[in-house]
């Protein structure tokens, strides 16, 4: 009797656990389009489309192989609507002799699993996902006695780990450890050009599922098309070796840059493909590793790169496995402001946050420093409610799960975990997003102004965030400047920004911002 394994929708490697030793004369793999997926958090119409076509065009190479695939439709009329539905009907139609799984990203789905190994019949195998550096238990023995967290020193384990970038006396390339300082210039004032990008022919599979997304969909956030995901492994791996040679050499010095018009400036783009298995980490650290070597890159680029990948994504999961269930239910600075309609019309006058927006609506995507200095820096500052904003993150992005997006935005973005991601809050006033955009010079408001009606919210709100939160971040040795700089400010002035803070949350409630 053959075992019955099952394929989530971000478990698209051939190389996953659970696709070991498997007998293709003998066993049947299940993959599933379940509507409980996608509908948990209200996905962005592009997320869902990347993803079903994905996992639709990887069931047809592993059934090319000579593989059994189980593929169940969303459109199928049988479909039960959920994973154990569908896990149940498999097990009803045909005998199996264990059902073997890999353990799912989130927590939530992982919950339902281990519930179900112990109610169903037959043996189930959950097995540990070895697609990342750091296993789970590796990064708790790493955390455990340590009172803080620190990402740099996590990264430089793993470098010596697994000799990347390191000399033969295990010394970093270099001499440095990171290459970060290197890695903040603002874009130049005669403007950048951004490098184009691969667009990869539609396909049979994709144009169906288009089809479906659009029928079925109707009340997601987000435009469907243009539609320019890889959907194969094939292509995404053209698309990072596009990266690398094309890209990868202006990554480090414009990593923080944001210009209008330009989603994607020198990022990478590979994260969703990174998240659903068609792209390896291990691979895409070698890859950038070599560039490097063959003269492709300077080191700043490459250790930039390869420290998001090695470093801050492998940190990110370690620290959602260490403190799930309820570290999404932190609110440290209790925070409980509704989030504003804008998040999900775009329409705001505030130019910086209306081009975040619009990134995120067409692309399911906004690079990172948009996503934490403007979308994210904006929630904290106006202090919006946590589950919110980390709902919000969740369903609009092509990348988004929630062991990776939760610690983003409710330890990085919002400082909600009280410091556990991030070392003091990443609050900015409108000062650092004129330095590093050309957003400003396209906004009705006005960056140098902290007050009167033009003045740029991010100056008030900022000082109010630092005023609101006095009690919690006084202390933070980080931030040694805010408060004396605050008391420094008469009486007067004080009172005033704190009344323009107030003017402006109350024309972003109603919808004046
Ligand atoms: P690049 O800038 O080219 O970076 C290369 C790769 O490094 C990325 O593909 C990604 O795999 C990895 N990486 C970089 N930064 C991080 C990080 N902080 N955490 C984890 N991996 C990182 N990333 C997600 O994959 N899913 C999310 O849901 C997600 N939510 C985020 C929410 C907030 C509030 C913030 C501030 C960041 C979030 N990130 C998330 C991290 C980061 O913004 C994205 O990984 C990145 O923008 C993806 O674009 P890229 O592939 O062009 O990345
Ligand atoms: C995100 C997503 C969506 C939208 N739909 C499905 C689906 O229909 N079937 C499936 O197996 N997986 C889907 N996924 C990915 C899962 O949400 C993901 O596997 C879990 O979040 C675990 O990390
Ligand atoms: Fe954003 Fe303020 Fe600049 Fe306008 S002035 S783009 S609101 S930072």
């Amino acid at each position: 009797m053959g075992a019955l394994r099952l394929i989530l929708g971000d478990q698209l490697s051939e190389e996953i656990a659970s696709l070991q030793k498997v007998n293709p004369a003998t066993d049947v793999i299940l993959m599933c389009e379940v509507a409980e997926e996608t509908v948990y958090v209200k996905h962005h119409k592009k997320k869902i489309a990347f993803l079903f076509a994905a996992m639709r065009r990887f069931a047809q190479s592993l059934a090319e192989k000579g593989f059994t695939v189980r593929y169940i439709r969303l459109d199928d009329p049988e479909n039960t609507g959920s994973l154990e539905g569908e896990i149940d009907r498999a097990l009803r139609d045909r005998q199996f002799s264990r059902l073997i799984m890999t353990a799912a990203g989130e927590y939530r789905v992982n919950e339902k699993m281990q519930a179900l190994a112990k109610t169903r019949k037959i043996p189930v195998e959950i097995r540990e996902d070895d697609r990342f550096f750091c296993s789970i238990s590796e990064f708790k023995a790493w955390a455990s006695g340590k009172k803080q967290l620190r990402m740099e020193f996590f990264y430089r384990e793993m470098r010596k780990k697994y000799h990347i970038l390191t000399e033969l006396d295990g010394k970093p390339t270099g001499g440095e450890w990171n290459y970060d300082k290197s890695n903040r210039k603002p874009p130049p004032k005669t403007g950048l050009r951004a490098p184009g990008r691969l667009r990869h022919q539609k396909c049979e599979t994709l144009t169906a599922v288009l089809r479906l997304v659009a029928e079925r969909f109707t009340d997601h956030f987000g435009n469907l098309e243009p539609f320019h995901y890889a959907i194969t492994r094939e292509q995404a791996v053209l698309e990072l070796d596009h990266f690398i040679t094309i890209v990868l050499p202006n990554f480090g010095d414009y990593q923080d840059a944001m210009l209008a018009g330009e989603p994607y400036l020198f990022h990478s783009l590979i994260s969703s493909y990174l998240n659903a298995g068609l792209l390896c980490p291990k691979d895409i650290c070698r890859k950038a590793e070599a560039a490097y070597h063959a003269g492709q890159a300077p080191l700043n680029a490459v250790e930039g790169f390869i420290r998001q990948i090695l470093g801050w994504r492998e940190f990110i999961r370690g620290i959602y496995h260490l403190h799930a269930p309820d570290y999404t239910e932190r609110n440290f600075l209790n925070a409980h402001e509704p989030l504003p309609e804008f998040y999900w019309t775009t329409e705001t006058k505030m130019f910086c946050m209306g081009e975040a927006l619009r990134h995120t609506r067409d692309h399911a995507y906004s690079h990172h420093i948009q996503r934490l200095m403007i979308t994210g820096n904006f929630a904290l500052l106006a202090g919006l409610d946590t589950k919110q904003v980390q709902e919000w993150y969740l369903a609009v992005y092509s990348d988004a799960y929630e062991w990776v997006e939760a610690p983003n935005t409710l330890g990085m973005a919002l400082f909600g975990d009280g410091g556990v991601v991030a070392s003091k809050p990443y609050a900015a006033s409108g000062s650092y997003i004129k330095k590093m955009s050309d957003f400003c010079e396209r906004c009705p408001y006005d960056p140098e102004m902290a007050i009167g009606e033009k003045s740029c919210p991010f100056n008030s709100l900022y000082w109010d965030f630092m005023a609101r939160n006095e009690e919690k971040l006084r202390g933070n040795q980080r931030m040694p400047y805010v408060y004396p700089t605050w008391y420094k400010f008469t009486e007067e002035k004080r009172q005033a920004l704190r009344a323009q803070a107030a003017t402006h949350l109350q024309k972003m409630r109603d919808g004046l911002l």
